[in-house]
């Protein structure tokens, strides 16, 4: 088998390559990655020189490029994580989420209608499903309910699913679609919830919490994540939406107290700050088909997921300080510049 990565220089996608190069020896793994400020190539270095795997600097919504590439490698599956995935920077500025996160969404998928795949697979979010109240906790997003989005980031996200169940039913392109609630593990970017509060409270700086830190967050471990979409593209039903989560709902404050606990850091290190605008409230999700249908469970509870990813933090302190530096942009020209 011969399956595209897109977005595997980024936290989740180098997650799902290391899997599968893992868990599927005898595949091919080729990474494509346009390396914007999310993607680090330098996480790839274990496997850069493994025969199985291939990495591909370039861009999604590049048409030539991507033709090129698919006419190239043949693809069996297409796993579509490469997107614009910070929400607060889609308030900030939206038009690069809707080009990459839709249209890209299109380059894809029309290159894999013109060369034939067995799979495309797109990597969404719960995100598209808007939030919950918190006063009602017996309600979960399940695969029915609408889409109603809040953000930006949301609504490109969202758009993007809308297109790909568009070339399900128009053009018989065979797809899968899953929705994950929010992930934590290794590798993640510093500018989300968790690694920003790591790398903040190794630093002795203060912890901004939006609001009143009274958010509702559903946490997956991100190998549990990895584990799901493998069994999807392996046995998920052409055409279907399957949601993905392990039922670890934390409020925001929660998640930021348990950190600092860890560390042995003092609460004094919250600071509350103004609230994301659109702020949704509660995420939470129903996976009973995917276990249901494809036997997935979660494996790490939170209070045994977030240790390791502290301890992670703690250990590759290289990996997140070359972020915060800048110097992690510079990683593919000195390393691969000649490629
Ligand atoms: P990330 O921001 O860490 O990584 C995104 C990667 O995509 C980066 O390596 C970046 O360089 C690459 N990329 C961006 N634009 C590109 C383009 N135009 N062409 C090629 N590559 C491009 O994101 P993540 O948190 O790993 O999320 C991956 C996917 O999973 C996204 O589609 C996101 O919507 C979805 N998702 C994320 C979460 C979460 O909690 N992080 C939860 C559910 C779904
Ligand atoms: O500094 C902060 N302070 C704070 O209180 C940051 C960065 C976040 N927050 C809050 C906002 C959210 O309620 O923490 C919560 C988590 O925020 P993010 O880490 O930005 O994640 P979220 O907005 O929930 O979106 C994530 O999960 C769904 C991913 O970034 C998306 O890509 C994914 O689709």
């Amino acid at each position: 088998m011969n399956v595209l990565v897109t977005g595997g220089a980024g936290f989740i996608g180098s997650n799902f390559v290391f899997h599968m190069l893992k868990e599927h020896p005898t595949y091919r793994i080729v990474c494509l990655d346009a390396l914007t400020y999310a993607g680090n190539l330098s996480t790839l270095e274990p496997v850069m020189e493994n025969p199985s795997f291939r990495f591909v600097k370039g861009d999604i919504t590049d048409r030539d490029l991507i033709d090129k590439l698919f006419e190239e490698e043949k693809f069996d599956f297409i796993v579509n994580f490469a997107a614009e995935s910070h929400v607060d920077r889609s308030i900030e500025d939206p038009g690069i989420f809707l080009k990459t996160n839709i249209l890209g969404t299109q380059v894809l998928m029309d290159a894999s209608r013109k060369y034939g795949v067995k799979r495309f697979h797109q990597v969404s979010t719960d995100e598209v499903y808007g939030d919950l109240p918190l006063d009602r906790p017996d309600l979960f997003f399940t695969e029915e309910t609408p889409i109603h989005t809040s953000s930006p980031y949301s609504a490109s996200k969202a758009s993007a699913d809308l297109l790909v169940q568009a070339y399900h039913r128009t053009f018989k392109l065979p797809i899968t679609i899953s929705r994950c609630s929010n992930n934590y593990g290794p590798y993640h970017f510093p500018e989300k919830l968790i690694p920003l509060m790591i790398s903040r409270a190794l630093n002795d700086e203060s912890l901004p919490v939006y609001g009143k830190g009274e958010n509702v967050r559903d946490w997956l471990y991100v190998e549990d994540h990895c584990t799901a979409i493998d069994l999807i593209l392996h046995k998920g039903k052409d055409g279907e939406v399957y949601n993905i989560g392990g039922h670890n709902e934390k409020t925001n404050l929660e998640v930021v107290k348990t950190i600092l606990k860890e560390l042995g850091k003092p609460e004094s290190l919250i600071t509350f700050v103004k609230d994301r605008a659109g702020h949704d409230m509660r995420y939470a999700i129903d996976p009973s088909k995917t276990r249901r249908d494809l036997g997935w469970e979660p494996t790490t509870l939170f209070d045994e997921g977030i240790k390791m990813t502290i301890k992670w933090y703690l250990d590759n302190r290289d990996w997140w300080e070359n972020i915060l530096s800048g110097d992690y942009a510079d990683y593919y020209e000195t390393m691969y510049g000649d490629r």
